[in-house]
């Protein structure tokens, strides 16, 4: 083996690896901001339901959704968590019910990290991760709905953190109370963020790692001439 023609190639292979390996990340799909220290219920058990619209100007897969939440009053939520979260189209600046274009159920199927930040009164700020069978829609207007049920945590309900966003442009959300599918509007806005984890775009490096590998199998061909 020419090790003196091989070096340069291996130092070709291994900074295409490198190049892929960094060009490799989730892309955002929608952020709707940071959490607040503010939070409103969302939850089965509580006086109501929370949706949040987002816009998307072009196509896009939804494969992730991240959140923010906490509980309230005692702060000591227990496991399970039951989340429901739905995808509804708009209509006339609400979440159309006869337009439920996705609906996940992931339960206590979720990973859920203390922040380490806390909300108002000392709350512990949770985030939630949960990805989901991939959710594809067109440029639009739509809803996204985030409930959780603590029927089995009675000293605590969930509580949606609200979003940064409020601060800078008001809000523009929608609710529902009591056991009322019918949605009303509010003005906040909440954390959460759409993701495409599967979006890996193909880097350049992959044709120099092609073009590598087949330099090396071209050295390797030669080689019985070489000797
Ligand atoms: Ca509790
Ligand atoms: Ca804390
Ligand atoms: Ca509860
Ligand atoms: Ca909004």
């Amino acid at each position: 083996m020419n090790f003196k023609k091989l070096i340069p190639l291996l130092g070709i292979v291994s900074t295409g690896f490198v190049l892929s390996t960094t060009s490799t990340q989730a892309a955002v799909v929608h952020d709707n901001g940071a959490p607040l220290v503010y939070s409103s219920v969302s939850d089965v058990d509580g006086s109501g339901r929370a949706a949040d619209n987002f816009t998307l100007t072009g196509s896009a897969t939804i494969t992730n959704i991240t959140w923010s939440g906490l509980y309230y009053s005692s702060n000591t939520p227990t496991e399970p968590d039951d989340f429901t979260l739905r995808f509804y189209t708009d209509s006339a600046g609400l979440p159309d019910n006869a337009g439920l274009i996705g609906i996940y159920t992931p339960g206590n199927a979720v990973n859920r990290v203390d922040s380490g930040v806390n909300g108002a009164g000392g709350l512990d700020i949770f985030n939630y991760s949960v990805d989901i069978t991939p959710l594809m829609l067109s440029a639009g207007i739509y809803w996204i709905s985030i409930v959780n049920d603590t029927t089995a945590d009675t000293d605590d309900n969930w509580l949606w953190s609200l979003s940064s966003a409020i601060v800078t442009g008001g809000g523009d959300s929608a609710f529902q109370t009591g056991t009322s599918s019918t949605w009303s509007s509010g003005n906040s806005e909440y954390s959460f963020v759409l993701n495409d984890v599967s979006a890996v775009p193909v880097p350049a490096a992959v044709w120099l790692m092609g073009s590598a590998l087949a330099g090396l199998l071209g050295f390797s061909r030669r080689k019985p001439e070489i000797a």
